[in-house]
């Protein structure tokens, strides 16, 4: 293990579906000496790449977990996480780029900046994550990382600076100049692994110059001295190694790298440009919530001597127990050690700790600040902040998107229901965007997600990994409903039983809020309600807006103004505002144009031109509305903004139209009202279900 913070790198490989993290990572893990042979995603000897290590990623070709592995490059420990490309499982990359202190950005020379390139960027910026970008695929037809670098700098906005140059392209595709020591590099020997130095060949002599030229102007601008050295004519490459890293980890800087993966190009290069351009941990600036000092923020030092802070951001359930993934932030980590769960308050002792290899584990003896690690045998929820004894502090949580899709689940027989229960228990402990409950109305069991692929996936491997069979029934989109203008209630709860009776008068407004959910204003004056029933009437809103009158679905985008009430000083209690409370809800709702919303996706469809014609009208069909389009010489790519519900079972459509050449992906990007002849439709069937519901709930009580 080094303790040398300096020469210690964290990196997460991110990218749109397919680019070639996994590949460009086999190799990564093969010049590293990792592993001793190459195996690709899908290969022929069906082995399958070390990074996609479940059976369900083996046989689809996919990414659907990340994982971790730790390799040795230039006497630089290197901690490195593959992430999907999918966005149904972005919950992956959120989390890992959450802890790792920067980035490699995977494109496809001839896709470009694709969509979910854009989603990774912006969870680049949420975390600020300094990266490089490696520009892959260079052997494909039609590739070209002039034009990649471009769409970095006009679609993403970022400073991109090309390092090298292609030394042919497609299948002419060699080798690359290297523009910092203008020198021609070939990977030679049956894996690339031998890389032969050469002088630039002469037909690429002056557009490397002006290359170069471009790169040490654009590395200028952090560093005097390189500017100094460069009017002068001696630009070296230690001081433009030394700006080039400067800006990249300012983040006003992206070094761009290509070659290609599959053919073993252009690795080794990327490798050098990851230990000298990405920063260490020491580098980076953490910080974490002061819980102590009323939410201040507090800067935490890379000190293996400090006092220890460290995030859990991953729960595994394994063979032998929870397996914890912890990033440590600050200090140090021993077995034996004492720990405090800063949520909850818990003492926990740290026992079997250990650094992972996608699906193996070597046992370490300890852990410092800048390293990912894993312990076992503590209870946890992910998110939670380790510190020792006496450091009350939080790091920032991860972000979590909410799940758009659902679909009920029923066990194919008794026996099966036990172990669906266990598998659903782990999966969602592991994954905080797959949730399950169960419907009170039906009884039967929901399962929800990001998308289709999600669902898909919990559902077979429930079968593989815990025998659990289920009928699955149609996919479900997570509606909502809102209000759409402001009404006044005033509303008294009594009720005179036998012995004590209940009283509680509220009066006030409901508002729509067009951002957020849910806010409760309190402007009641004069203790008309007394202080401590406030607390109740929020209570008894929120418990209203979680099933909305018009299909029973949650109710966002509410401020409820609370300004006057009554009380009756024996008969008024918590349990009757809160029931006064629901009870203006129910009154004051049909009243205020209440809505129904569906989530609407942003829809990328890209193939050859010739079918962008049939695209259109796909798209069309399903209320969705093109935003923008365009062609580039074979290729087409459509944007659009489709409703969620009509997406179910595009990429079958997509597919026959297509002959399986075009592909889209598609992500949440708001909720939308409904057209009036769906929501109609809706409310029918809402109403069935709750017609079929009612004479059930009376059997069950006879
Ligand atoms: N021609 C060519 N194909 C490549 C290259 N790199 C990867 N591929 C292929 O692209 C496909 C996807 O590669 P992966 O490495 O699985 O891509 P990924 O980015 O990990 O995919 P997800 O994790 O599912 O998002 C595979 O069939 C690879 O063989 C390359 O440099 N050139
Ligand atoms: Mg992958």
């Amino acid at each position: 293990m080094s303790t040398d913070i300096a020469t210690m790198r964290n990196i997460g490989i991110s990218a749109h579906i397919d680019s070639g993290k996994t590949t460009l990572t086999e190799r990564i893990l093969f010049y590293c000496k990792k592993i001793h042979k190459i195996h690709e995603v899908k290969g022929k000897d069906g082995v399958g790449a070390t990074m996609d290590s479940m059976d369900l990623e083996r046989e689809r070709g996919i990414t659907i977990a990340s994982a971790t592995t730790n390799v040795t490059w230039a006497g630089h420990s290197v901690n490195i996480i593959d992430t999907p490309g999918h966005v149904d499982f972005t919950i992956e990359v959120e989390r890992s780029l959450r802890v790792l202190d920067s980035a490699v950005l995977v494109l496809c020379s001839v896709g470009g900046v694709q969509s979910q390139t854009i989603t990774v960027d912006r969870q680049l910026r949420r975390y600020d994550v300094p990266f490089m970008a490696f520009v892959n695929k260079l052997d494909r037809t039609g590739a070209n990382p002039f034009k990649v670098r471009d769409q970095i700098v006009d679609k993403l906005g970022h400073n991109a600076v090309l390092m090298q140059l292609p030394i042919g392209l497609e299948d002419r595709f060699q080798g690359l100049v290297d523009l910092v020591a203008m020198k021609a590099l070939y990977f030679d020997g049956p894996d690339g692994e031998t890389v032969r130095e050469e002088a630039v060949p002469a037909e690429l002599e002056s557009e490397a110059r002006r290359a170069r030229e471009s790169l040490v102007d654009a590395a200028s601008m952090f560093s005097d001295e390189l500017m100094e050295a460069a009017i002068e004519g001696r630009a070296t490459e230690e001081l433009l190694h030394a700006a080039v890293r400067r800006g990249t980890i300012a983040r006003k800087l992206i070094p761009v790298f290509i070659g290609s993966a599959y053919r073993n190009k252009g690795i080794q290069p990327l490798l050098d440009g990851v230990v000298r351009y990405l920063p260490s941990p020491s580098e980076v600036e953490n910080r974490a919530v002061d819980l102590d000092g009323g939410g201040g923020e507090h800067v935490l030092a890379a000190d293996p001597a400090a006092k220890t802070v460290a995030l859990a951001f991953k729960l595994e359930e394994g063979p032998y127990g929870q397996l914890t993934y912890i990033r440590v932030y600050q200090g140090s980590l021993s077995r034996g050690d004492e720990l405090v769960n800063t949520r909850s308050g818990q003492k926990v002792k740290v026992g079997r700790l250990v650094r992972m290899h996608a699906d193996t584990m070597e046992d370490i003896s300890g852990a410092v600040c800048g390293d990912i690690v894993a312990l076992f045998g503590i209870e946890c929820a992910s998110g939670d902040t380790f510190a020792s004894p006496g450091l009350n502090l939080a790091m920032t949580p991860i972000h979590v998107p909410d799940p758009v899709i659902s679909l009920a689940i029923e066990p194919v027989d008794n026996a099966a229901a036990d172990r669906v229960a266990k598998a659903l228990g782990r999966f969602t402990k592991e994954d905080p965007t797959f949730r399950t409950h169960v419907d009170p109305e039906s009884n039967q069991t929901i399962i929800q997600g990001m998308g289709e692929l999600h669902l898909d996936i919990y559902i077979e491997r429930m079968k593989r990994e815990y025998r659990a069979e289920v009928r699955a029934g149609m996919p479900q989109v997570a509606y909502r409903e809102a209000i759409s203008q402001r009404v006044g209630f005033d509303y008294t709860h009594k009720k005179q039983t036998g012995g004590a009776g209940q009283y509680a008068r509220v009066i006030g407004s409901l508002e729509p809020l067009p951002r957020g959910t849910y806010e409760f204003v309190n402007e009641v004056k004069g203790g008309r309600i007394p202080r401590e029933f406030i607390p109740s009437c929020d209570r008894g809103f929120k418990a209203a807006l979680r099933k909305g009158r018009l299909i029973g679905s949650p109710v966002i985008g509410v401020r409820v103004v609370l300004n006057d009430g009554q009380f009756h000083p024996v008969d008024s209690s918590d349990i009757a505002f809160q029931t006064a409370a629901q009870g203006a809800f129910r009154q004051a709702y049909p009243k205020a144009k209440p809505q129904i919303l569906e989530p609407i996706m942003k829809v990328s469809v890209e193939g050859p031109s010739e079918f962008a014609g049939n695209v259109f009208a796909t798209i069309s069909q399903r209320r969705g509305i093109i935003v923008s389009s365009a062609e580039d010489g074979m290729f087409a790519r459509v944007d659009a903004e489709v409703p969620l519900s009509e997406m179910f079972g595009y990429a079958s459509v997509l597919r026959s139209l297509t002959q399986g050449k075009a592909e889209f992906t598609m992500e949440f990007l708001k909720y939308g009202k409904v057209p009036p002849q769906v929501a109609e439709v809706l409310m029918e069937q809402h109403q069935d279900r709750e017609r079929a519901g009612a004479p059930k709930k009376g059997e069950e009580r006879t």
